[in-house]
């Protein structure tokens, strides 16, 4: 059932939960969950054979809501990892928000100001209540994010593989399968050569390449012979907190530097833009403390005409399909990292799979939330060890 626009939601039970239609969470589960990849996959920062995520239920009313936290297991992309953000939910996120009344979800970004950082914390705790807000409404996710029904455009993150011919070979069996963008990754000494033969077999290709902070400004050198096969951006060339060195290098070459690490905040987003450290942004909801990081990032990109685009975190369907959901923003005029769920499990958490057509579009789902079924006798097996905590 769909809310008329702009009509209050109307609570599905008074009492419990809802007063009046403020949420106040009864109840928050979490999960460790542990999931073999179909195939590993290697940046510069390192080898994953197996995604490892706390997810989090969040219950209020009779309603609950889910969401997949984006941390790994390691520190080797940012600093957070699923222990950090078991415990800074636990002995701080959760008891904060077990003293809310939540009349939006908007507002749990601000009310976690006082907490610095860990971002990826905050963001699983908040997409939860958001997921929870549009299932209690009935309405997709996208319907509460402001976007829309239809379907979106997929691109493709392709690891470092074994030498450029593995690499092609790959690129090849992507785009026969429709992808509308590849981004393949590069370290120091895996990189023009290996732009070059993808170029050399696929000269019209929107291609791009993602470092993941292996180089430093001494690298220059490099990004000048990349700016000499016309990629769509270099996704963060330079450490994984700055902003300054990103403006030094912009200034030096031709193609779109794209920050992904280095924007975690909004105002990470504006300093970067206002000095030039780059021309694209990729929003990582889970990076960016969540579904209100997101949208703040996303109206100031669109406010200035520049593009964003979702990257992934190797999700399993339950994060993948938050990543559909809020693709169908305006501003997110770029294919992004959301990719068919056959590409990393064998079997995913959700029913049906996300799916990719030959066309390199995926279908944005109408159900309520995430809108599709999740799977629980497989999220049980994948399942570590659980946690409930209540007020
Ligand atoms: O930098 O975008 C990244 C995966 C894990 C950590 C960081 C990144 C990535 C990807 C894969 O590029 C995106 C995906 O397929 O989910
Ligand atoms: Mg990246």
């Amino acid at each position: 059932m769909r809310a008329a626009p702009g009509a209050p939601p109307a609570p599905k039970r008074s009492g419990d939960g809802f007063r009046g239609a403020c949420v106040k969470l009864e109840q928050i589960e979490v999960r460790h969950v542990r999931l073999p990849l179909r195939d590993p996959f290697e940046t510069s920062f390192g080898r994953t054979t197996h995604k490892e995520f706390l997810l989090l239920a969040v219950s209020a009313g009779g309603v609950t809501g889910y969401a997949e936290g984006v941390a790994d297991a390691d520190p080797y992309y940012l600093p957070e990892t699923n222990a950090t953000v078991l415990h800074i939910l636990k002995d701080f996120l959760a008891p904060l928000c077990f003293g809310l009344e939540i009349s939006h979800p908007r507002e749990l970004l601000p009310a976690f100001s006082r907490v610095r950082g860990h971002e990826m914390a905050k963001a699983a705790l908040e997409m939860a209540v958001w997921e929870l807000w549009a299932r209690r409404q009935g309405v997709p996710l996208h319907q509460v994010l402001g976007g829309r029904g239809g379907r979106i455009a997929s691109g493709v993150s392709i690891g470092l593989q074994k030498d450029a011919a593995a690499l092609v070979e790959k690129v090849e069996r992507e785009v026969a399968a429709g992808y509308r963008r590849v981004k393949i990754k590069i370290k120091p000494g895996h990189d023009s050569q290996l732009v070059a033969a993808v170029r050399a077999r696929f000269p019209k290709l929107p291609l791009m390449v993602d470092a993941n902070s292996a180089y430093t400004l001494r690298d220059v050198a490099v990004f000048r012979e990349l700016d000499a096969y016309d990629l769509m951006m270099a996704e963060q060339p330079l450490a994984w907190d700055d902003i300054v060195d990103h403006v030094a290098l912009q200034r030096e070459i031709r193609t779109p530097i794209c920050l992904d690490e280095s924007i975690r905040s909004v105002d990470n987003a504006r300093h970067a833009l206002d000095l030039g450290a780059c021309l694209i942004i990729n929003i990582k909801v889970g990076r960016v403390g969540g579904f209100g990081g997101m949208l703040a990032i996303h109206d100031l990109c669109r406010s200035r005409g520049v593009p964003v685009w979702c990257g992934g975190m190797l999700e399993s369907g339950i994060g993948r399909l938050a990543n559909v959901h809020l693709q169908t923003l305006p501003g997110f005029t770029l294919p992004g990292d959301t990719s068919a769920s056959e590409r990393y499990f064998v079997e995913d958490l959700i029913d049906p799979p996300v799916v990719v057509e030959k066309d390199g579009t995926i279908q944005v789902p109408e159900g309520p939330g995430i809108g599709h079924a999740i799977v629980w006798p497989r999220v049980d097996k994948a399942t570590t060890f659980r946690e409930v905590w209540r007020p």
